[in-house]
């Protein structure tokens, strides 16, 4: 639902008035000019349309102004119509002396994203209205008391490492995670990663609506592979098999941005800004979330994370 405040009258570009001499009266009202020339009637200009700012958030304002210029002899009011996408949303009347020009201004508040047309009887101008990004966490590991699990079990272990954080998995059974002891529901989470040793036969992965012995993971491999899983009451469900892709950047020490949408029951798996994959479940709604490693072959898979932030839907 939009809102429109007026805060002032605006006019219309050009147009007659009702307060105008009557060209086939010959009395004016009150001028006491006797008989002689009669006065142009109202004429009114519209110029000078701004919005401001060009860009803001949902439930923000941005103000709209223009002048209205009245070049007749005599005073005179003036009805406008401001327009926003096409759509008559408001109609005022204005006052204006002669020879004299009025500022106009309307607030205009929108709540839902886009890009719209203001129309002010012929002028158009823009604006973007964006949508409020929410963080509802974010660790760049440079707080090594941030909260996630740290541990060495054998050959394996998670720890905070110069502001990345780092889990390796060896080879035997099992696979390594962190958790970050928080809980979400609905969230979008962004998270940087890469091998830093061993084999790029791996799985380097995002645990996310996780209980325990439930949780969905979104994996990709340091060999460019992804999938993603649905473990529920401890057993795999397959929702996306491995599948190779060019957007997955292989081998150590490259970087690769993953993004996971999770809202409602539609779960989706991004790369470098590409879709890779999209699945509805619902079998889980809300949980921790963890980051995970998997080494396939040789002896071990180390996997650094950084720069992980979990966005409001
Ligand atoms: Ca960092
Ligand atoms: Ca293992």
């Amino acid at each position: 639902m939009k809102k429109i405040a007026f805060l002032a009258v605006l006019a219309l570009l050009v147009g007659s008035v009702a307060a105008a001499c009557d060209d086939g009266g010959g009395v004016t009202n009150g001028d006491g000019d006797g008989g002689g020339s009669t006065p142009a009637p109202a004429e009114f200009i519209v110029s000078n349309l701004v919005v401001a700012p060009a860009e803001v958030e949902v439930g923000e304002s941005v103000t709209l102004r223009a002048d209205v210029e009245n070049i007749g002899e005599v005073g005179g009011t003036y009805t406008a119509t401001l327009k926003i996408n096409g759509v008559e949303v408001e109609t005022k009347d204005i006052v204006v002396a002669a020879a004299d020009t009025e500022m106009i201004l309307f607030e205009i508040t929108e709540d839902a994203p886009g890009t719209y047309t203001v129309s002010l009887d012929g002028l158009t101008a823009t604006f973007e209205v964006t949508a409020v990004i929410v963080v509802l966490f974010s660790d760049n590991f440079s707080d090594e008391t941030s909260g996630w699990d740290v541990y060495t079990y054998g050959g394996d272990w998670a720890a905070y490492e110069n502001g990345w954080f780092h889990i390796s998995d060896s080879l035997a059974a099992g696979t390594t995670h962190s958790l970050a002891n928080r809980n979400f529901t609905d969230f979008i989470i962004e998270v940087d990663m890469k091998l830093i040793a061993g084999t790029d036969d791996n799985w380097q992965s995002v645990m996310f609506r996780y209980d325990g012995n439930s949780y969905y993971s979104a994996e990709i491999s340091a060999d460019g592979y992804y999938e993603m899983q649905l473990w529920l009451n401890g057993t795999l469900h397959m929702l996306v098999n491995p599948t190779r892709s060019s957007h997955i950047l292989q081998g150590q020490g490259v970087v690769n941005s993953v993004r996971i949408e999770c809202i409602g029951n539609r779960l989706s798996l991004s790369v470098n800004g590409h879709l890779l994959a999209e699945v509805t479940d619902g079998s889980l709604q809300s949980g921790d979330i963890g980051l995970e490693v998997n080494a396939l072959a040789d002896t071990f898979s180390e996997v650094a994370f950084d720069n992980l932030v979990v966005y409001a839907p």
